[in-house]
């Protein structure tokens, strides 16, 4: 069953699946961008998919796709479940030694890590700009995610605390301890190929657990790139690289490795429908899951805010990664005062936007990833249309011009109802829902009253609306911004949502220790046996 549905939001190409590479048959992209390639280790054919320590893959070769034209980047030779189990051994070895290492001493190898990303910034963005369609900026700026978090990690590695908690008894102390749960399962969405992976690795690296990896299907070229690069790192401190372990492969890996008791931590990210199904085979093995499912964001502009400041925030929320964030403004909840004159200056913004190849400067949108996401967004503005909504700007797929081969479309607004059954579940394309409100409480029931609580934001600058958002009447979401967009989240704050966005936390604050056992120790240095409770006992 599961098999089925981890497809979903890590689409195989499915209309160029297992296509085998004809000789002449494009690879204009690996040539025009040879030498990032190169510097990342990339050939045309034969990407091993699989790492272990050693660079293999026993599965199908899988193309990876440009967006921009859906011609083929280069081949990778991906896993199979048995590379998986081997992975899993491989794995659990090298954490015998990397657990026993002082965690400052794990921080020193995570910051030769950073360091390496640094010296590969741009190549590696470059790269998750052409194979997952994100413009440069923002392929850049998820590496420096990974980067980010690994700082944050090097820091956590000289602070990592338990409590010490005062006994009840005489001559006992009583004290909590935070050790390695051993490997965590890390399965990552196309959309931030490189970030979610750097946020799991880097937290469950300082707290002493070794990884094992399944990217998505068509992302395969961005992870062996990363791992290629971490792996060099644990080499330089003379550890094992298998402690960093790559499966690529389809959803049958993904499946077997929710199902494997080796991944004591199984970290998802994708949707709520495959989320749900990864969940009940985590717990029904009693293992720990990270779930990071979708969201269906809400923006709200009150009409005390700064709506230049809003207008930018919105178009960013909206337009940017090509609403392919699970962290994109879908819903925007307008008081019906402002709403014309917003949408007047939201519609201008949109004029402005340049749909475009994701490295060409001055593009702000690039393609959708695959043509699959086409047909989404053509079935949501159907819906919409239907359900008595109309589309205010945009609307329409790119099938003429320059751009026609790749999977491009136009930002989209449209005005709705929220009670409307379209605006329930996100799609994850450019079409940003917009509805009006009249009073505050109206404007947060409309934002909580979806089935999903990933990120919310209000404009505005009364500070007891402030309060009252973040208080226990606000936002039921994860995350919860005044004044700034829905996406965009730092490193230093815990992620993820409530509700159907599945509960768990990623990235900073106290989320590490969802990466650890906790231990609960009393030491009784009395020489006298005195019970909890006053027991008195025989
Ligand atoms: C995601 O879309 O899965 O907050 C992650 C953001 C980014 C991470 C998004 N820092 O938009």
């Amino acid at each position: 069953m599961i098999t089925q549905i981890l497809r979903s939001r890590s689409l195989i190409h499915a209309a160029n699946k297992l296509a085998p590479l004809s000789s002449a048959r494009c690879l204009s992209t690996f040539d025009k961008h040879r030498s990032v390639f190169e510097a990342l280790g990339l050939d045309k054919t034969n990407n091993k998919g699989v790492f272990d320590g050693d660079w293999k893959g026993s599965g199908p070769v899988v193309p990876s796709y440009n967006p921009v034209n859906n011609e083929v980047i280069a081949e990778v030779i991906t896993g199979t479940t048995g590379d998986l189990n081997v992975a899993f051994e491989k794995v659990a070895e090298a954490q015998k030694i990397w657990r026993e290492l002082p965690v400052p001493k794990r921080g020193h190898v995570l910051l030769t890590m950073r360091n390496a990303l640094v010296e590969n910034l741009q190549p590696l963005g470059k790269l998750v700009a052409l194979e997952m369609g994100k413009i440069l900026p923002e392929g850049i700026g998820e590496v420096q995610e990974y980067i980010d978090i690994l700082e944050y990690a090097l820091g956590l590695s000289r602070m990592l605390q338990g409590s010490v908690i005062p006994s009840e008894r005489p001559g006992h102390a009583m004290l909590e301890t935070w050790n390695p749960l051993g490997t965590v399962g890390i399965i990552s969405a196309f959309n931030f190929p490189v970030a979610v992976y750097g946020w799991n690795c880097a937290i469950a690296l300082v707290t002493g657990n070794g990884t094992v990896w399944k990217p998505a299907p068509t992302t395969s070229l961005v992870s062996i790139a990363v791992t290629r690069i971490i792996a060099k790192a644990l080499k330089e401190h003379d550890l094992p690289p298998s402690l960093c372990a790559l499966v690529t492969g389809g959803s049958d890996v993904g499946s077997a490795m929710a199902a494997d008791k080796r991944a004591h931590v199984l970290s998802f990210t994708g949707s709520t429908n495959v989320g749900r199904e990864v969940g009940k085979v985590v717990q029904g093995r009693f293992g720990r899951s990270i779930l990071e499912l979708g969201g269906n964001n809400a923006l709200i502009v009150t009409d005390d805010c700064d709506l230049d400041l809003a207008t930018r925030a919105i178009l960013f929320a909206a337009v940017g990664t090509a609403g392919q964030r699970c962290t994109t403004t879908r819903r925007l909840i307008v008081q019906e005062s402002v709403y014309d004159t917003l949408i007047e200056r939201l519609k201008k913004a949109y004029q402005q936007v340049k749909v475009g190849d994701p490295l060409d400067q001055g593009v702000l949108c690039g393609p959708l990833h695959t043509k699959e996401a086409v047909e989404i967004y053509k079935t949501a503005l159907h819906r919409v249309k239907q359900e008595g909504g109309e589309i205010i700007i945009g609307g329409k797929v790119i099938e003429d011009g320059p751009l026609k081969h790749g999977n491009f479309v136009e930002p989209t607004m449209t005005r709705v109802r929220p009670d409307m059954e379209v605006v329930q579940n996100e799609s994850f394309v450019p079409i940003l829902h917009t509805m009006t409100y009249k009073t505050l409480d109206e404007a947060i029931a409309i934002n909580n009253n979806v089935a999903q609580g990933l990120s919310s934001s209000i404009f505005t600058s009364n500070p007891s609306t402030i309060f009252k958002w973040i208080g226990p009447s606000g936002s039921d979401c994860g995350i919860i911004n005044v004044n700034i967009p829905t996406n965009g989240a730092e490193i230093g704050g815990a992620f993820g949502g409530e509700k159907e966005t599945g509960g768990g936390r990623e990235s900073g604050s106290d989320s590490w220790k969802q990466y650890c056992r906790r231990g609960t120790c009393t030491i009784n240095y009395s020489g006298t046996l005195p019970l909890a409770q006053g027991i008195n006992f025989g």
